[in-house]
């Protein structure tokens, strides 16, 4: 049995010292004993905390990122970028999309994640035809994650239309397509893929937005999953807005809320522009809003109102999205930052007398688990061992205890004080490093090259 013995731990109620935990052969925490001593063979750590799940990522856009910074003619936009990311999709092949997603779960993982969502559209040849299994795709994330151990919630995407409307694909979009009963094979093969995983990992369904389905096919695909998360992209951009609104007669997440049985197995991704009803209506459902600070601002998207979200009571969690950066802290500092310059104010997400980098990592902890579908989340007897211990003898954290750890981390330092991380009990970095680093990164080079010459 393997047993890890912290000198400060984040329990569900409050900081503890001296915390022995066991884990079981399931990847569950057997047992936590506190103001213990450590016994023979216990992994010593100096800080242990339960591990962030990263709720949305698109893998495949980690291998251009940095790629799309060069100004073209005119306005760039979300839009411009949309066009140079179907460019780079449409090369892809099976090979080039799991060595992608190895490294991306690899740097996942080193910067303290246990567990990603991967939001996954990729799916068919370049030429819109199937692969031989039609899951090929999905097989390669789940083959990544077989190698890496990450926690994989795979979400394949059901995109059907080009844009609001129902307007038909565009040739760019042909490798994503999928009516349903394509979708239902294609999510037949990615369940094989996926329950040869450990048991942690789960399947879930991603309608990708409003501008990718019909109402009639976002209800179907919706009841043929009576079970499972359900992600969705939602009010990202203005146009969006204003689009869905000319179509359906309503502001994106509003008509949502009113056609859909929205719950705490919905994940709202972006749910960037709403108004104050549509945002205490969504607070309300108990669906989680899937915020990615950095690609957010990195694309131009809007500020997420997320102090009247959280007077709401909404949940929310953090995801990775296009992968422009990897970086957990900074995700967390990124979104309460814009908040501040944009309130011109401080601590905007975080109650009066608390830590503003506990809130930040507790609230996210419990949405990121929750939009995965992962029973994970506090170091507690049962819940799976997603777990991160910070490195004891960094600078930045010497002399600090219990939440000024956590304010240490996301404001004033970064993903290197990560030093171990376990997901469901994989013990999947050691002294900073996965062991898998260097040959899943000489893989992920050759492809870049082969890419980057193409
Ligand atoms: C995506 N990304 O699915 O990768 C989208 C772009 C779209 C973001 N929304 C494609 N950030 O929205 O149509
Ligand atoms: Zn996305």
């Amino acid at each position: 049995m393997q047993a890890i013995f912290a000198r400060q731990a984040l329990l569900p109620e409050s900081w503890a010292s001296a915390v022995r935990i066991e884990l079981g052969a399931d990847g569950t925490i057997a047992t936590v004993e506190t103001g213990a001593a450590p016994l023979p063979g216990d992994q010593r750590v100096a800080i242990l905390l339960p591990a962030l799940s990263n709720l949305h990522s698109h893998a495949f856009q980690r291998a251009m990122a940095g790629l799309t910074e060069h100004r073209g003619r005119g306005r760039d936009s979300f839009w411009t970028w949309r066009e140079l990311m179907y460019r780079f999709a449409a090369v892809l092949t099976p090979d080039d999309v799991e060595a992608i997603a190895a490294q991306v779960q690899i740097e996942m993982l080193e910067t303290g994640h246990a567990a990603v969502a991967e939001f996954h559209y990729l799916h068919h040849r370049p030429d819109g035809g199937d692969h031989d299994d039609i899951g090929e795709m999905s097989a390669r994330v789940a083959a990544a994650a077989a190698e890496t151990g990450i926690g994989l919630t795979h979400l394949p995407v059901l995109y059907a239309h080009g844009g609001a409307g129902g307007q038909p694909l565009s040739p760019a979009q042909g490798r994503f397509g999928c009516d349903l009963p394509r979708y239902e094979r294609l999510m037949t093969s990615a369940a094989r893929a996926i329950a040869a995983l450990p048991a942690d990992c789960r399947l879930g369904i991603a309608p990708h937005s409003l501008r990718a389905v019909t109402p009639d096919l976002l209800k179907a695909v919706v009841a043929a999953h009576p079970s499972g998360p359900i992600h969705i992209h939602i009010a990202e951009q203005m146009q969006e807005v204003r689009d869905i609104e000319a179509w359906l007669g309503a502001r994106p997440v509003a008509w949502l809320l009113d056609h859909l049985p929205v719950d705490g197995r919905w994940c709202l991704v972006h749910a960037t522009h709403m108004t104050g009803a549509e945002t205490r209506a969504l607070a309300a459902s108990g669906a989680v809003a899937g915020l990615c600070p950095i690609t957010e601002a990195n694309l131009g998207d809007g500020f997420f109102p997320i102090e009247d979200f959280r007077a709401g009571g909404g949940l929310w969690g953090i995801g990775s999205d296009s992968n422009v950066r990897i970086a957990l802290a900074e995700e967390l500092r990124l979104l309460e930052y814009g908040q501040r310059l944009g309130l011109q104010a401080r601590a905007v997400i975080c109650p009066e007398g608390a830590s503003n980098g506990r809130t930040l990592y507790a609230e996210a902890l419990a949405g990121g688990c929750r939009a995965l579908g992962r029973d994970a989340g506090a170091i507690a007897s049962g819940r799976l061992a997603d777990l991160v211990a910070l490195d004891g003898e960094a600078l930045m954290l010497d002399g600090r205890q219990g939440d000024a750890v956590l304010d240490a981390w996301i404001f004033a330092g970064d993903d290197r004080l990560v030093a171990e991380v376990w997901s469901a009990g994989r013990h999947a970095v050691t002294g900073g490093r996965h062991p898998a680093r260097e040959r899943v990164a000489a893989r992920f080079r050759r492809t870049l090259r082969r890419l980057l010459a193409a």
